[in-house]
């Protein structure tokens, strides 16, 4: 598949005759399957692709703590509360080994912020969107952490070490975290009628968007071709999101719920489920900033930002204080 996606995009990937020594030798590594690691050489922009997919992907986990932030206070039981709360605070960690991860290519935390805070670096647009009822909670959990391992998984083999190692732990979470989700989808599809036309209404509202999460189609995807040479992609944004409706569909019917598909069906000899045309239009304007919820979003994370500052700056005078008490000894 990697073959195929550098095959079909060769229009955008460096070809051998545009590399030096050095970059042949390093391309080579990577044909090889042997990792690349903070301090081996690399071509400026294999540091500036994974600068830019490993600062997205630790933004899209710490704007993505806040859709469901929103209904710790709400959460109709202690048990489910207390769950709540800790995937809530393991989609910091991921945060945190993310930033670290993009801080061994030589940018700093600060600056990664800074280009979060000004609107200049994107996040996962799936964040983007209300969470209306603790439904939301449950199709959150079962679709978009479901959805992010179906695309993090491959990352765990990805060429850059410490993005691959940081993968793994990740990944092992977010599996909770998708099983967490489908058992408040389970308890509400067993409950009421009202409940389950709480599921009804969450899944219709998610379902889009959570396809949406694995970006544009290949067509359109400017960064594939060369992401696949350098073994950052495994599979291309299409074939994860068929492999997201593959294996999701099955579970909406476990449920007892419908796809909110009309053009949905299944098709016995590809044995794969054929599904209606992704509103790309809404994609392109949840990027551009436009998504119900883009501003709150990160005003929110700016003003969490400054409230911490006084801590931030203790950290810091502690860390000096503490320096000047070690080299008086
Ligand atoms: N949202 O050429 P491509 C999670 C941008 S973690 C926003 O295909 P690429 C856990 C893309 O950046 C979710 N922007 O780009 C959790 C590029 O723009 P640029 C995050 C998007 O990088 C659960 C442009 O469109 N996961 O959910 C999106 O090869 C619950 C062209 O696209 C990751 O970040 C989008 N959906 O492929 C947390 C995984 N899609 O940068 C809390 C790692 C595309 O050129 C609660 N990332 N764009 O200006 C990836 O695998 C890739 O970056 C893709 C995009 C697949 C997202």
């Amino acid at each position: 598949m990697y073959a195929q996606m550098v095959e079909t995009g060769l229009k955008n990937v460096r070809s051998a005759a545009d590399m030096g020594a050095e970059e042949l030798a390093f391309q080579a590594r990577i044909d090889a399957g042997i990792k690349i690691e903070a301090k081996d050489w690399m071509p400026d922009a294999y540091r500036k692709t994974l600068v830019r997919q490993i600062s997205q992907h630790a933004h899209s986990e710490i704007v993505g703590q806040l859709p469901e932030g929103n209904w710790v206070t709400r959460a109709p039981t202690l048990k489910r509360k207390s769950i709540l709360l800790a995937k809530i605070q393991d989609e910091a960690g991921h945060g945190l080994y993310l930033y670290s991860a993009a801080e061994t290519l030589g940018v700093s935390r600060d600056e990664l912020l800074a280009a979060l805070h000004s609107g200049k670096a994107k996040y996962s647009s799936i964040f983007n969107y209300p969470t209306l009822s603790w439904a939301d909670m449950g199709a959150i959990g079962w679709l978009v952490d479901g959805s992010a391992i179906i695309n993090q998984i491959p990352l765990c083999r990805c060429s850059y070490g410490p993005y691959a190692r940081a993968m793994i732990r990740v990944c092992k979470e977010e599996s909770f975290h998708a099983r967490q989700g489908y058992d408040i989808m389970m308890s509400l599809c067993q409950g009421s009628a009202a409940q389950k036309a709480m599921a009804q209404d969450a899944l219709n509202r998610w379902w889009w968007p959570s396809l949406m999460m694995f970006g544009p189609s290949d067509a359109e995807s400017v960064n594939s071709a060369q992401s696949a040479q350098w073994r950052i992609k495994l599979f291309s944004n299409d074939e994860l999101r068929q492999r997201m409706v593959d294996q999701t569909v099955p579970q909406i019917e476990y449920l007892g719920l419908s796809v909110p598909d009309p053009d949905l069906k299944f098709n016995a000899e590809t044995g794969h489920y054929e599904f209606g045309a992704i509103d790309w239009a809404e994609f392109h304007n949840v990027l551009k900033g436009n998504g119900p919820c883009n501003r709150e979003r990160l005003q929110t994370r700016v003003k969490a930002y400054e409230d911490g500052a006084w801590f931030r700056d203790a950290l810091l005078a502690y860390a000096d204080k503490h320096a000047d008490v070690k080299a008086a000894a």
